[in-house]
Parts: C-alpha cells; structure tokens; sequence
C-alpha cells in the first residue's frame, strides 16, 4: 500500500505555487502595507467581501505562460507542482459550478488557470497538484476565519469595531460571510470544488490542505470521500487533525532536525522571500546558496523540499525567483541525479 509514495519519496524537489487575486492587491490596501503574508491580505487589512470581490473585475494575468513555469520548475530539477486551486480567500482558480468566484467567472481573464497548468505538466513528466483551502473561506458563505488581529501594519480606523465584531462572530468580519452554515459550505462549495479538481484536470498527485478552523469529523470525512476519485493520490496531514494524518507530515518555514524526525514521511515547505502571496515590496530573497543547502540538508534526512513561487497578477514569476531556480538548476547539472 506503500506503492503510492514511491514517486514522492524520490522526487525530492518541487514547486509550490500562491497565486490568487490577492496578487493583484500585492500586499497593500488602500496605499497602505498590510504586514504578513500577501495572501492573507484580505483577513489582515479586515477587507469586505463586497470590496474585494471588486479586486477580480482587475485581475487579468495576461501573461500567463503555464508552458514557461512548467519548463522553470523541471529546468530546476523540481518533480512535482503544487498551485493553490483555491487560499483562504475563497477565490476558485478554476471554472466552477459551485462558486461564481472564480477565475472564468470574476474576472476579465475569463477561463482556468489550472488546465494549462495540467496539459504542461503532463508534455514535461512533472506531477500536479492542488492545495484546496477547505476550512477556510472568507468569501463563499459559511466558510470559516480564522481569529487574526485587525491591524498588521495599518490602521484601519474601524479597528476596535472590527475587532468585537470578529470576537462575536467566530473570526468574521463581514456579515455576508455567516449568511450560511458551514456545514452548507461544506455541502455546497468544497465538496463539489474537490470534486471538480479531481475529475477535470487528469492524473491529480497531490491534495495538500491547509489550516483545518472548526473542521469536524464530519466535514472532513466527507472531503475524504471524494479522493477515491483519484486512487493513486497522496495527501498531507491538514484536512482535520488528530484522525486525519494524511500520507506525510508538513513542517512550514523549518528544517527538522534528525531528532524530530519520527519515520513519517514529511516536506519542508518554504518562501524565497517573506511571502507565499505576491507582495511588490518584499525583498528578502533568500541567496541561490541557501536554497541548495536547504533543499540538500532536507534530502540528507529524506524529506521533500517544496519551494514556493509567487507570481504577479499578470502571472508572471518575480525576477527574483526565476534568477534562484535556475541557480538551482544550474547546481543540479552537475550535482543532482537526471
Ligand atoms: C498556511 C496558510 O495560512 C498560508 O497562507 C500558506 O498557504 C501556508 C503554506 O499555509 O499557513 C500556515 C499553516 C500552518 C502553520 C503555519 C502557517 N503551522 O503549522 O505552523
């Protein structure tokens, strides 16, 4: 049964991509910076559904060239891609028919991102998969916040009200947000969502949840469900915790040391910068050098390096980003096995 991680376990290396509408905000809100990472901009700047759902009508990635990040991801010896179907702000990066919000029907862009994705991952023989927030939404009704304080950075000058409404109302800051249960969520939006990730985009490595606020048994065994549609895929330890532990352990932002490593499978996942979302004014790029020894260090104790990109909103990787895998790509040649 083991059979199923046999690519993962060698494959070491791979990309991991946060790409949303929030890129188009690029970390500031109203000529303001919001502290943080950019993809959580809109629960940090207390943004309101009706505000940011605007946000789409501008985000149109037209340079977009899913067969260029394919090639910069397999150029750097990655095996493997994992894209944010959907974040915590609810927004689908793909046609839906559960949720109008989503990229073929929000914005000017007007089609999936996704299935480009799918076509160059299979012409390169690099494995896809999605990151579905399924707890989290602050968009489609019923979703759940999580509790962050109202100001990283800003002053919003509606702070302290924001802060008690959110303190009432299970971390939400906008009624439009409750309209619904979250059990209606679950029904309505991320079953079918997942349904639609795992019927309409191929072969599906990966499922890679995230941050499981007020998840349930319930909830969680119903999401779990829909994974038979693909048999071989693997997932990490994020869909409900403790009685969903997923294939491999997720460690964020930290190497393990050889103590800590307890015979599970696990990856490391990372920045290049400060950010998992695009922010126009974060330049803490990690050195080319540091990247090679993270992702050395991590093969060492058998684990997998899952790097992340965060492209602009009109879809292009930071110079940055680019410059550092192809140093990594560059060290692969001579180091790294075909
Ligand atoms: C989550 C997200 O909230 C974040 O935006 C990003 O997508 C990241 C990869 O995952 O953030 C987390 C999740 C788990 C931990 C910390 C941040 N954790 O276990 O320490």
């Amino acid at each position: 049964h083991d059979e199923h991680m046999k690519w993962w376990r060698e494959a070491r290396f791979g990309m991991f991509i946060h790409w949303g509408v929030y890129a188009q905000l690029a970390g500031s809100w109203q000529g303001r910076p919001i502290g943080r990472g950019g993809e959580w901009i809109m629960n940090r700047g207390k943004i309101s559904v009706a505000d940011y759902q605007q946000v789409a009508q501008s985000f149109n990635p037209v340079k977009y060239n899913a067969d260029a990040w394919v090639k910069a991801a397999k150029d750097a010896g990655m095996k493997y891609i994992v894209i944010t179907a959907k974040h915590h702000d609810g927004f689908a990066m793909f046609k839906s028919a559960a949720s109008k919000w989503n990229i073929a029907d929000a914005t000017p862009y007007g089609k999936d991102v996704l299935q480009p994705l799918a076509a160059a991952c299979k012409k390169y023989g690099l494995k896809l998969g999605f990151y579905y927030s399924q707890a989290q939404d602050w968009n489609n009704p019923g979703g759940a916040a999580a509790r962050k304080v109202t100001s990283e950075g800003w002053a919003n000058p509606d702070s302290a009200k924001i802060d008690a409404y959110t303190k009432d109302n299970t971390g939400h800051w906008d009624p439009a947000q409750t309209s619904a249960s979250m059990g209606e969520y679950i029904d309505k939006v991320a079953v079918p969502q997942v349904k639609e990730l795992l019927t309409n985009y191929g072969d599906v490595a990966v499922l890679w949840w995230d941050t499981p606020t007020n998840m349930t048994d319930e909830y969680a065994k119903k999401l779990q469900a829909v994974l038979s549609l693909q048999p071989n895929i693997i997932t990490n330890d994020r869909l409900k915790r403790p009685n969903f532990p997923g294939d491999y352990k997720t460690p964020e932002q930290k190497i393990p040391s050889q103590a800590e490593l307890d015979g599970r499978d696990w990856e490391t996942c990372m920045t290049m910068n400060g950010t998992w979302g695009f922010k126009s004014y974060d330049h803490k790029w990690k050195s080319t050098e540091t990247l090679i020894r993270n992702l050395v260090d991590i093969a060492s104790k058998n684990g997998n390096y899952l790097l992340n990109v965060g492209p602009d909103a009109l879809g292009q990787f930071p110079q940055p980003s680019i410059d550092g895998l192809k140093g990594i790509g560059q060290w692969m040649k001579v180091n790294g096995e075909a």
